[in-house]
């Protein structure tokens, strides 16, 4: 169970934010804004106490808050995200990790390194861990030597088509797993129950589990339908602001 959640509000400079579509435009401010108020209302009915930490307009990315730590059950990581342009938002995000963690249980990855935490996906007290255009190998070596120390596990997942592993791939607990692309194949993952994403339904393979209750994108009624059937109550967030800068509903928060 989760008993917190951090978020960061989307700033202004947002319409700058990394994109790899942006054929699907810039992002409307104030509509990010009544999104992001939607998505932290999603997750109190989950029962998780949100900590909203403020606009930072000097990193366009910053709501997207999951890429610069990992939160697990036993200690924090602080990442140093691959993107150039979001590499200082692992120096923002240390003080909200302080008031939940202590020293000594707050790690870091240090360069070479890089990591970033969409690349991230729990399952249990295991990490599976993409290496990507974001994630090298060197970062994922650090991480699992961190998880190792503290009790946890990790292994590597290989991603050439999306941006990080949990774009395609998502754990819904109860061996559930949302697989789209690339991933529906990987080996790694054939001991779960793998839902298969119907290719123009991919950005939705990106649902989180809340307690029980899974949040999915709005928009997408083939997921929708399928978590659904697996029995999970199901909470609908249109996220097509974040969408344009190839953000999902995991992206917007640490949950722990
Ligand atoms: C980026 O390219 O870094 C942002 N525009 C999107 C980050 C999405 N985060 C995630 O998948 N965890």
């Amino acid at each position: 169970m989760f008993q917190n959640v951090i978020v960061r509000r989307p700033c202004k400079a947002m319409v700058e934010g990394i994109t790899s579509n942006p054929q699907l435009g810039k992002p409307d401010y104030e509509k990010a804004l009544r999104q992001h108020d939607t998505y932290i209302e999603a997750l109190k009915q989950c029962g998780v106490k949100v900590t909203v930490l403020p606009a930072d307009e000097r990193y366009p990315d910053s709501c997207f808050v999951e890429d610069p730590a990992v939160i697990t059950r036993k200690c924090a990581i602080i990442t140093n995200p691959g993107a150039a342009s979001r590499n200082g938002e692992k120096d923002e995000i240390i003080g909200a990790i302080r008031e939940f963690f202590s020293e000594d249980k707050i790690e870091y990855i240090k360069a070479p390194g890089t990591l970033e935490g969409g690349d991230v996906m729990m399952v249990g007290d295991h990490f599976y861990v993409g290496r990507s255009a974001r994630t090298n190998e060197e970062g994922i070596r650090q991480f699992i030597a961190i998880l190792e120390k503290h009790g946890l596990s990790g292994s590597e997942v290989t991603l050439e088509e999306v941006l990080h592993l949990k774009t395609g791939v998502n754990y819904l607990e109860n061996n559930n797993m949302l697989v789209s692309g690339e991933f529906v194949t990987k080996p790694e993952f054939a001991k779960y129950n793998r839902v298969e994403i119907p290719e123009e339904e991919a950005y939705a393979a990106n649902c989180i589990w809340v307690n029980g209750t899974v949040i999915v994108p709005m928009g997408f009624p083939a997921v929708e339908k399928a978590v659904r059937d697996l029995g999970y109550p199901v909470i609908l967030v249109d996220t097509s602001e974040y969408r344009k800068l190839d953000g999902g509903l995991s992206c917007l928060s640490l949950r722990f």
